[in-house]
């Protein structure tokens, strides 16, 4: 495995690659690197590589599914294929890295058009941590012209609010950056609220970072309405049989250093799951749905009859 591929692996363990959209073309990207180095001489030394690639990036983060279902989407046709040389096995994965990492940029692209559609002139939008979708959705808004406003939460402990507020002032939107614990005392000043989200369970209910279910439950009490913006692959193929969505815990020192606090036990969960009664609409890049829609669509994206093993 070439350094490059480690490389990538670590920059998503660290969260040098963050958000869960740049970290499933990351993963798409280290799959094809791999496959272009590989110093295989058979076939199946190739899918044994590939494999080992594949099992490290997926074991780098382990909420965002959008990385297994990027991985999956690009290996998955190797299966079929034994039999077939190192020439074309190669010339698969990285054509499907292409076509992951093409389908993904663009559904960015269509998810701020679709959800702009949401979009009043005179909004003032709330959103949390960085995400590109939630954020295409405002700029795109704001490229058509409607005056809107944006609030930002700082987003603790990584503080990626940071990113979204140069993004967004970058593009001209008037931005206010809050701490986290401001949002029930502003919610009043806001009309909508845009997020993105990290993975989506079949319920509809929406993982994402820390911090947004209360975000949710704020904006719910204030009757403003929560929408998530999302591309198809966030959809959770694994919740559809009953598995939890596995929540990230990272280093309490991201938060501060333990040793100022000796005895005092530190935790940093990263994500935060809202339920689906708190949320509104799902802006995907097939179109709007309400997250009761999570069941069908993970149905139909992932080809799946209940009772079949999901692989
Ligand atoms: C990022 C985060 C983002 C989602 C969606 O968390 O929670 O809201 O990943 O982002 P982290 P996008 O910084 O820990 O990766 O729409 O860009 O995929």
């Amino acid at each position: 495995m070439v350094d490059q591929v480690k490389r990538i692996a670590q920059d998503i363990r660290t969260m040098k690659i963050r958000g869960a959209g740049k970290i499933g073309r990351a993963a798409a990207t280290a799959l094809k690197i791999a496959a272009k180095t590989s110093k295989a001489k058979t076939s199946s030394e190739f899918m044994k590589e590939i494999d080992r690639v594949a099992l490290l990036l997926i074991a780098t983060r382990p909420t965002a599914v959008s990385l297994p279902n990027a991985v999956k989407f690009v290996v998955s046709k190797l299966a079929s294929m034994k039999g077939a040389d190192i020439v074309t096995l190669r010339k698969i994965i990285v054509s499907r890295a292409d076509e992951f990492i093409h389908t993904s940029n663009n559904a960015v692209k269509v998810i701020g058009e679709i959800g702009a559609r949401r979009i009043s002139n005179g909004d003032v939008l709330m959103t949390h941590c960085n995400s590109q979708c939630a954020l295409a959705v405002i700029k795109t808004a704001f490229r058509q012209g409607k005056r809107i406003k944006a609030f930002v939460t700082e987003s603790r402990p990584s503080r990626q609010g940071f990113i979204s507020v140069r993004e967004l002032s970058k593009a001209g939107v008037p931005t206010t950056m809050i701490v986290d614990s401001a949002v029930r005392y502003f919610i009043r000043d806001v009309n909508k609220v845009v997020v993105g989200a990290d993975s989506i369970a079949a319920n509809g209910a929406v993982i994402n970072k820390i911090g947004t279910s209360q975000i949710a439950l704020i904006a719910h009490e204030a009757r403003v309405p929560f929408f998530v913006a999302a591309e198809s692959y966030k959809f959770h193929p694994g919740t559809l049989v009953g598995s939890l969505v596995e929540i990230e815990e990272r280093d309490p020192r991201e938060i501060v250093n333990p040793k100022r606090f000796p005895r005092v036990k530190i935790r940093n969960p990263v994500f935060d799951v809202t339920p689906p009664e708190f949320i509104d609409l799902i802006i995907t890049e097939r179109g709007i749905v309400p997250p009761q829609a999570a069941y069908t669509l993970l149905q139909a994206h992932f080809e799946w009859k209940p009772g079949e093993e999901l692989v």
